[in-house]
């Protein structure tokens, strides 16, 4: 008999309600679980509550299939996948009330021999908490690597617990969940070789195993990494704004240099990802994580530049019409979470009202935190009809295919580099 037949997904957003969908795909029996009562029934619906490319056919498969159910609580299974969010609070402090919130969901339903995964971007030692809460609240399971009597894989009735943490893009989920790599940590090695037989299930990439605590840092490494990477670009932005050479001009140069390659500059860092885990790691060593921290304030120092430097042009052109182009967090998606360029429009529509004029392809309809200020929601070409001024704030496709010709009439502040064939501001 396969030893993973029942999966247990809980929580059913970017992450994972694609992972249960690809795992109901290949023969198992998946549980979506979610506490929202609407993308509980969304998703029993076959309908998705989520952009994602060809994740509306494939949910629609395995539901009408019966291989994935879903329900606002677990029920027995033998894989339990944690997939929540796991936010910073108001003082950059990582919440992770949701991960616990799901263990207590299915504790009671907890049978021996069960694979409890961490899947959710968490701090270093949060998996072993996670076995800890377990034993506390279930002293008549047996949970690998915790208390002397178990461990080591001899018990096969043990709880096994393990970390791996989700690395997908947004935009290429489910191409990425099959091929990418993953890294997979266990309390004990014992309770990794069981997850590692798990996802080698439906994952191409390799399944590479380590430590629970290696395997939280690497999640948390990869985005701080990426994080101060955009951190350089957008400091060398400010720089060559002083001394106004042009920051493409340069970095296009410079990564010529065969070990060198410089992220792009942009209106600060966005989304759910990069702009908050680096403050796991920060919080955890204040007085070590000094790069990361400076890296953190340098983005977010960025989106306060763009605000100002938007606020000199304007004011300097008290008649003309503003065009805010662009309010995602990144090109070619309808995602705003944490956008620096939301950020920036906000400012902007609170200051000047019904002069600035927004352009979002990838939305039907303004966010209701901009229209309250009596801005106009409009496509690009109306903009380039009726706008002075333009500040370009995400590099959408359809704003590159824009000509010249066709904007040659507009001052810009241009942050992402898309329109450098006229004088630029970053
Ligand atoms: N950005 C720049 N300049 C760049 C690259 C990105 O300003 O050169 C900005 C983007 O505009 C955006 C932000 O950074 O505002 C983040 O975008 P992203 O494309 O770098 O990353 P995410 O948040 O969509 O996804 C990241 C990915 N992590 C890494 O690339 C290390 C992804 O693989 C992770 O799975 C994801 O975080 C996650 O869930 O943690």
């Amino acid at each position: 008999m396969p030893e993973f037949q029942k999966i247990a997904v809980i929580g059913l957003g970017y992450i994972g309600l694609p992972t249960a969908a690809l795992i109901a795909s290949r023969g198992m029996q998946v549980l979506g679980v979610d506490a929202k009562e609407d993308v509980v029934r969304t998703v029993a619906a076959g309908t998705i509550h989520i952009s994602e490319p060809d994740l509306d056919g494939l949910v629609s498969k395995v539901v009408s299939s019966g291989a994935l159910t879903t329900a606002s609580k677990p029920q027995p299974a033998d894989v339990f996948m944690i997939a929540v969010p796991t936010p910073i609070d108001a003082s950059s402090r990582p919440d992770l009330s949701m991960v616990y919130a799901a263990v207590d969901s299915f504790v009671e339903v907890l049978a021996p021999g069960n694979l409890v995964i961490l899947e959710s971007t968490s701090p270093i030692g949060t998996t072993e908490g996670v076995a800890v809460r377990i034993a506390k609240m279930r002293p008549d399971l047996h949970v690998d690597g915790v208390g002397w009597e178990n461990g080591n894989g001899k018990d096969k009735g043990a709880i096994s617990v393990a970390y791996c943490p989700e690395r997908v893009l947004p935009g290429r989920i489910l191409t990425e969940l099959i091929n990418n790599d993953r890294c997979i940590g266990g309390v004990t090695p014992a309770s990794t070789r069981r997850a590692q037989r798990f996802y080698k299930s439906f994952v191409r990439g390799a399944c590479v195993a380590t430590t629970a605590r290696a395997a939280e840092l690497v999640k948390l490494t990869e985005n701080a990494f990426r994080d101060a990477n955009i951190a350089f670009a957008n400091e060398l932005s400010l720089i060559c704004d002083r001394f106004d050479i042009n920051v493409w001009e340069v970095i296009d140069l410079a990564n010529r240099h065969p070990r060198v390659n410089v992220l792009r500059p942009g209106p600060g860092v966005g989304g759910h990802c990069i702009a908050v885990d680096p403050w796991f790691i920060i919080d955890s060593a204040p007085d070590l994580a000094r790069l990361m921290r400076t890296s953190r304030d340098v983005n977010n120092d960025k989106t306060r530049k763009v605000i100002e430097k938007a606020e000199a042009l304007i004011d300097d052109h008290p008649y003309a019409s503003v065009a805010c182009c662009g309010l995602t967090f990144k090109a070619n998606i309808d995602d705003l979470r944490e956008s620096p360029a939301m950020e920036v429009a906000h400012a902007l529509a609170a200051k000047y009202g019904a002069r600035i004029k927004i352009v979002e392809p990838n939305l039907r309809r303004p966010p209701p935190e901009l229209a309250e200020f009596g801005v106009e929601f409009m496509t690009i070409d109306e903009a380039l009809h009726c706008c002075e001024i333009a500040i370009l704030l995400v590099d959408h496709d359809e704003f590159k295919m824009i000509p010249l010709a066709e904007r040659r009439h507009l001052d810009v502040i241009d942050t992402r580099g898309v329109w450098q064939d006229m004088p630029v501001r970053t």
